[in-house]
């Protein structure tokens, strides 16, 4: 079995065809996603005939699953599936997913299932492009950097300019307090490539001050971000992307007024990030026990 794939953009997304991914997949095709998913970093199927189970299933094939999130609740009856909707909130912050906890997940797929008239794409970075286009003395300075993720810090919206609804999202969304260390340059372990592994939870550089972390990581981020290393994705219904979350980071355009739309997320789980000396993450504060086992 082979799949066939047609890239995006050249730095990051590809689209598969040939493989029917509601079906059970044997080894060797899903050994040949995998090897997609290093090479392009997003993968896009389209047409899938997945239900909430489906998805579960699939995502599956590439490790044990987190449940939903460590603090916010799953869909009813389905433990691994967080929903994504309009009207709970809208993740327009650059991010790699849950990176406040000492294993994020290394994979997230995301599956459409409402989607609005126009906009609301989904950009995805990959951070190893990024990373390769520091000049070398920012790379140099980069390789020595550790960055504490958090998911307590006001997302650029400081809490008095809250309403209640959103308020309320908040406090459940910080309701444990996490923070965990990770090496800003991390090392893939199936590739060995370097990337940038920062995106918004990384509120502060260990050893710098809040003023000094946030030039650093401003200017480490605007190479994430540059045009050439983004995939916009714009949905239809039917669709699946899985993203490698150890080498990405992704960013929900908020650009499609009060339409409906809503994505379900299903996330496996990742193993301890690791820098270029093969030192590991180490936790702060916070138990993420009961949201994801630790991948080998
Ligand atoms: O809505 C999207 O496109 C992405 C959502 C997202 O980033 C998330 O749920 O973590
Ligand atoms: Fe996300």
């Amino acid at each position: 079995m082979t799949i066939d794939t047609r890239k995006v953009t050249a730095n990051i997304g590809a689209q598969v065809s040939g493989v029917d991914i509601a079906k059970p997949l044997d080894d060797e095709t899903v050994t040949a996603i995998r090897a997609a998913l290093n090479e392009h970093k997003a993968l896009v199927f389209d047409d899938v005939d997945l239900d909430d189970e489906g998805q579960q299933d699939f995502a599956r094939h590439f490790g044990p699953l987190t449940t939903a999130h460590p603090t916010v609740p799953s869909i009813d009856g389905a433990p691994n599936i967080l929903p994504v909707d309009s009207e709970r909130g809208r993740a327009n912050h650059w991010h790699t997913d849950v990176t406040f906890v000492l294993n994020p997940p290394q994979a997230s797929t995301l599956r459409s299932i409402v989607i609005p008239p126009y906009g609301g794409e989904t950009l995805i970075a990959n951070s190893a492009a990024a990373y390769r286009d520091l000049p070398e003395p920012l790379r140099h300075l980069a390789d020595t950097l550790w960055a504490v993720h958090t998911n307590d810090y006001d997302y650029a919206v400081p809490d008095e300019s809250l309403d209640e609804a959103q308020a309320e999202q908040r406090a459940q969304f910080t309701s444990i307090t996490y923070e965990t260390a990770h090496p800003v340059v991390r090392v893939h372990p199936l590739t060995g490539e370097r990337g940038l592994f920062i995106g918004g939870f990384a509120q502060r550089i260990v050893g710098l001050s809040t003023a000094e972390s946030r030039k650093i990581l401003d200017l480490l981020q605007s190479y994430v971000t540059r045009p050439e290393n983004v995939l916009r994705w714009r949905w239809s219904p039917n669709q699946l992307v899985l993203f490698d979350n150890r080498i990405t980071q992704h960013y929900a355009i908020d650009n499609y007024d009060d339409r409906p739309r809503r994505l379900n997320r299903v996330t496996v789980a990742g193993d301890v990030p690791a820098g270029i000396d093969g030192k590991q993450s180490y936790s702060i504060t916070g138990d993420a026990s009961h949201y994801t086992p630790v991948a080998a």
